[in-house]
This record gives structure tokens, C-alpha cells and sequence, in this order.
């Protein structure tokens, strides 16, 4: 009987990886839970093709009933979402995922988990899980941020939701020895916004100069992972006062349904959507691109080093 443990990587993923060229893996709990059918599978498309369009190749990671992932065909990834019902995969997830053949998305968390198992040192994403408003009450804190402490990729993404809190969400990181830098900005950016105001201690300006921060964080013998936040272009940025009020509406909802646990961020990303009429989408649609370009032009500087 196969290991159903092994990672089953594409061919077009394994041949990269084997010949030192550049692959970008990407998370696929955005596709389950994080949008709607059919944007969720245009979207995963779209990321997919800017990356290839820079020279690198894309690796989505997902578990298909119960075979965990790395690079999916396109069958795949409309398979995975059109699919309704496939589970939420962070880290504590995927063991019994894979041990009942379920069908998963999985999250920044558990993509980080997988794409160092398989040796891909940079992934693309749009906004990582932190801490939750409330979570001195909740103690809702995202394993993504305990996985960013675990498991040596470096991330790109556009910040974090301000359905988070921030200031504590930057705290938990630095408890967790996580390196964030900010690209081309001084502040650590809130995904439809491209600050939150938050200062950050270093910033980087060129990929060639990340893929130097990634070499030597590896060079270190660090473990753990890089938060690269990139913030959304301004032409796709959303007016900050009016997502912000939003976001409060979404946040209140949430408390009153008495939604909780891993239901909490996929019930705030589905309002968020729907209170904005779909522009939000339009928003998230771009930086996730812009994300993965950027990921893709590190990769390759790393792939000369
Ligand atoms: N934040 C977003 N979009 C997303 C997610 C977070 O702006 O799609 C997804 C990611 O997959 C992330 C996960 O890893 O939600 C975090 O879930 P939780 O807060 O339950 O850890
Ligand atoms: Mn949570």
C-alpha cells in the first residue's frame, strides 16, 4: 500500500525543484474558504498564471482525498473549487485529513508545513491568519503565526486583515523569532489598505535583495519562516475608512451568531464581500497577483544564488 504520508509531487513541480529552478507554492484554504465560486477558481488560475508568466513554477498544495498535493493540475484545481464541503486544513488538521481520505484546503499554516517538507522555500498568499480582536477573551490566535515560528519558507503577502489586530498580531510574531520585512514600505501594510499605520524595523527594495535576506536567514541554520508584507497596489486599494466600518459591522455579526473557532475567519472574509457588493474581491483579486509576482522574481534571484 502506497504511504499515504508522501507527498505527491507534480512532475513539473519535481523536475523544478530537482534542477534548482525557481517554484512558488501557493495555499489553497484561499480556494475552499477564502472566496466565492467561480472568482475563488479564476482567481487560483489567474495566481497560477503570473507566476509561470515571471519563469517560476506555480505549486499549489491541497489535499484531494486524502493525497496531500504539491502542484495541481488544472482538473485539480477546479475539482477543489467547485467542490463544496472540503475541510479547513491548519497544521493540527492534516493527520486526520489524510487519514480519513478527506478533501482539504489548506491554510497558510499547513502550506508552510508542507512546502518546507518539500523543499520549496518561498510561498505566496494574500493575507495571513493572526490574532483575533477579542482574543484576550478568545485566545483565538492564528496557528499560522506559531507555523511562521516552525517551518523555514518565507511568505509574501499583503499584511493581514484588519478583522485581526494588528499591533498584537506583529507582537506574537516577534515572541515567535519571526522575521517581517516590508517591501518598498516602512509599515507593515492591512491588506485592502496599504498601511496600518504599524512601523516595521526593516524594509527591503529590490527582490534581489530579499532573495539576500532569504539566503542568509537559511545560512544562519534559523528556523522558522520571513513575513515579506508587499502592500496592495494603491490603484486597487479600498478607502480605509470605509472598509474599516465594514469590518466592524462583519467583526460585531460574527460575536452576536456566536461564530468561533476555525468558522471565524471564513465568516468575516464571506461578509466582507458581501457588505462591499464584490469590490472587495476585485481588491483581494489584485494583491494576490501582485503577491505571487513578487514571490516569483525572488525565487528567481534565489534559483542564481
Ligand atoms: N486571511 C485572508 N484570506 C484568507 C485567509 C486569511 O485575508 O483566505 C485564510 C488563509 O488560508 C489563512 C487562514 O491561513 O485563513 C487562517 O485561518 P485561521 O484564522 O482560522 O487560522
Ligand atoms: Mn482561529
Amino acid at each position: 500500500m502506497p504511504d499515504p504520508t508522501a507527498l505527491e509531487i507534480a512532475p513539473a513541480v519535481a523536475a523544478a525543484l530537482a534542477e534548482g529552478r525557481a517554484v512558488v507554492a501557493l495555499e489553497s484554504t484561499i480556494i475552499t474558504h477564502g472566496m466565492p465560486w467561480p472568482q475563488n477558481l479564476a482567481t487560483a488560475q489567474s495566481v497560477e498564471d503570473a507566476v509561470a508568466a515571471e519563469g517560476a513554477v506555480p505549486a499549489t498544495i491541497a489535499v484531494l482525498d486524502g493525497v496531500l498535493r504539491v502542484g495541481l493540475t488544472a482538473g485539480q484545481l477546479e475539482d477543489i473549487a467547485s467542490r463544496t464541503g472540503s475541510a479547513k486544513a491548519s497544521r493540527r488538521d492534516l493527520s486526520a485529513v489524510v487519514a480519513r481520505r478527506q478533501t482539504a484546503g489548506t491554510t497558510v499554516a499547513a502550506t508552510m508545513f508542507l512546502a518546507a517538507r518539500a523543499g520549496i522555500p518561498i510561498f505566496a498568499t494574500g493575507g495571513i491568519g493572526g490574532v483575533h480582536r477579542g482574543a484576550e477573551d478568545t485566545f483565538d490566535i492564528s496557528a499560522d503565526l506559531v507555523e511562521l515560528g516552525r517551518s523555514r519558507v518565507a511568505v509574501v503577502c499583503a499584511g493581514a486583515k484588519s478583522i485581526l489586530d494588528i499591533p498584537k498580531t506583529l507582537e506574537v510574531l516577534e515572541t515567535q523569532g519571526v522575521s517581517v520585512v516590508g517591501y518598498g514600505t516602512d509599515y507593515f501594510p492591512a491588506f485592502y489598505a496599504s498601511s496600518s499605520g504599524q512601523r516595521l524595523e526593516h524594509r527591503f527594495d529590490s527582490p534581489a535583495d530579499l532573495a539576500a535576506l532569504l539566503a542568509a536567514h537559511r545560512r544562519l541554520d534559523l528556523p522558522g519562516g520571513i513575513l515579506i508584507a508587499n502592500p496592495v497596489p494603491e490603484a486597487d486599494a479600498l478607502p480605509a475608512e470605509e472598509i474599516e466600518a465594514i469590518i466592524a459591522r462583519a467583526v460585531a455579526e460574527a460575536a452576536a451568531q456566536g461564530v468561533a473557532k476555525k468558522a471565524v475567519t471564513p465568516f468575516l472574509l464571506g461578509r466582507i464581500v458581501e457588505l462591499t457588493g464584490g469590490r472587495s474581491l476585485i481588491a483581494n483579486i489584485a494583491l494576490i497577483q501582485n503577491n505571487a509576482r513578487l514571490a516569483a522574481r525572488v525565487a528567481l534571484e534565489l534559483s542564481r544564488l
